[in-house]
């Protein structure tokens, strides 16, 4: 058994207990990165929400309307308090990470591309940071450039820098990767683009529940994150913006709730946030994303983080130790940790250990371009989250092994 790095004081078995699909149970999740668990404060919110006020938002005269747009407006302050950012007309829901960094893309790149400009991504950014922008390119005529990766899975600083210059129209990077478990530096490309006056966008989806998070002493002009990844409900995710870049910018969608007025010829707009939130909003989403920042503040995400980067620590250990094939060895590394064992598909392990209770992600990660890189069909994925132990780590330590004899 190899020295393992110790798991500290932080009580994982009390955590656990706030959730009720885990708690009293021995199912092994160990894919977070995917979607957290979700706590009983949220369930118990959502639920409040719909049994106690139910109603639209912004548009009834009466008490229950009033008290559900209570809610959901200080929803919107919750967060702004939990990001730092100057005023809550800087955040906009949406959908999640993915519509959050299509909205950026359609109403504020767009109209400034043309020949000549360039977009800076990163070869390991999710699809969701990816296909946008490429997209986008490809209609403009403007040229993606991509900042490289080295073998351990981190960008190679230096050329990526070199990739900035002042056509640059956007330099859209993902905080922490999906896939390969990178922490990237992403301060160093915000002070670049303040050099090279290019906006910049910060994809925060694996970030959230991991560190604290504050935009103004990042200073990026956009962050987009999932309510769904730091224990809050599906379908509702955050854009945050500067004010001055929200409100150049255009409407995404059309309809109901972010008009002045409208005739048969011609309408307009309301100011940003409500601009952007056309039709009903996940109401119950975003009263649970409140009620998910209410738990990660009470927990600390920090401290959650580095229990979760503790696990990934061990995880690594002991996989070396049965001597599979690491994908990604960064110098900062969240709680994710991919690999391969031996030749074997992803899949057929992920299957297997399915069948002993453990539950973890196989496949391409939506990083393909990552995929590609290391020359491999997908991997398999470990993502930790506060909820997981070490006791875990090491049954999928013990199962490999197993695996190996039977699929080997
Ligand atoms: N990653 C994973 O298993 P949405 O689906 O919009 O909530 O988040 C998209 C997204 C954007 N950026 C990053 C870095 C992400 O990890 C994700 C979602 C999940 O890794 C589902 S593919």
């Amino acid at each position: 058994m190899p020295d393992l790095p110790l798991t500290g004081e932080f009580n994982a078995l009390a955590f656990r207990r706030h959730f009720p699909l885990l708690h009293g149970n021995d199912l092994i999740y160990l894919d977070s990165a995917a979607t957290k668990q979700k706590p009983a404060e949220v369930i118990e919110a959502v639920e409040k929400f719909y049994s106690t006020y139910n109603a639209n938002v912004h548009r009834g005269i009466y008490k229950l309307a009033d008290e559900a747009t209570d809610a959901y407006e200080n929803s919107r302050d919750t967060v702004r308090a939990f990001i730092n950012a100057r005023s809550s007309r800087e955040i906009i829901f949406t959908r999640g990470s993915t519509e959050s960094i299509n909205l950026v893309a359609q109403s504020y790149v767009a109209a400034r591309l043309q020949n000549g400009t360039n977009i800076v991504i990163s070869e390991m950014e999710h699809h969701s940071n990816l296909i946008p922008w490429q997209q986008l390119a490809k209609k403009s005529g403007a040229e993606l450039r991509v900042i490289p990766i080295n073998d351990n899975g981190d960008l190679i600083l230096e050329e990526g820098l070199g990739l900035i210059d002042k056509r640059t129209t956007i330099i859209a990077l993902v905080h922490t990767s999906n896939s390969l478990g990178t922490i990237n530096p992403i301060n160093v490309f915000i002070e670049k683009a303040r050099k090279s006056k290019s906006t910049i966008l910060i994809d925060a989806a694996q970030a959230m529940a991991h560190q604290s998070i504050d935009v103004q002493a990042l200073d990026c002009d956009f962050l987009v994150f999932s309510a769904h990844k730091m224990f809050g409900p599906t379908g509702v995710g955050v854009l945050y913006g500067k004010q001055e870049l929200l409100e150049e910018m255009p409407p995404y969608q059309y309809g109901g709730e972010m008009i002045e007025s409208v005739s048969l010829e011609s309408s307009t707009f309301r100011l940003p946030p409500h601009r952007f939130e056309a039709g009903t909003p996940n109401i119950a989403g975003v009263i649970g994303l409140a009620s998910s920042i209410h738990f990660l503040d009470t927990w600390k995400p920090d401290k959650l983080g580095s229990h979760s980067k503790i696990l990934a620590e061990i995880a690594v250990e002991l996989l070396q130790s049965i001597g599979v094939r690491l994908i990604g060895t960064p110098v900062r590394r969240a709680g994710i940790v991919s690999f391969l064992l031996d030749d074997i598909h992803p899949h057929d392990v992920a299957t297997l250990l399915d069948q002993e209770g453990i539950a973890v992600r196989a496949g391409h990660h939506c990083t393909e371009p990552v995929m590609r890189y290391y020359e491999i069909p997908g991997t398999l994925r470990l993502s930790f989250s506060a909820y997981n132990t070490r006791e875990e780590v090491e049954q999928v330590a013990k199962a490999l092994p197993r695996i190996r004899k039977i699929l080997g």
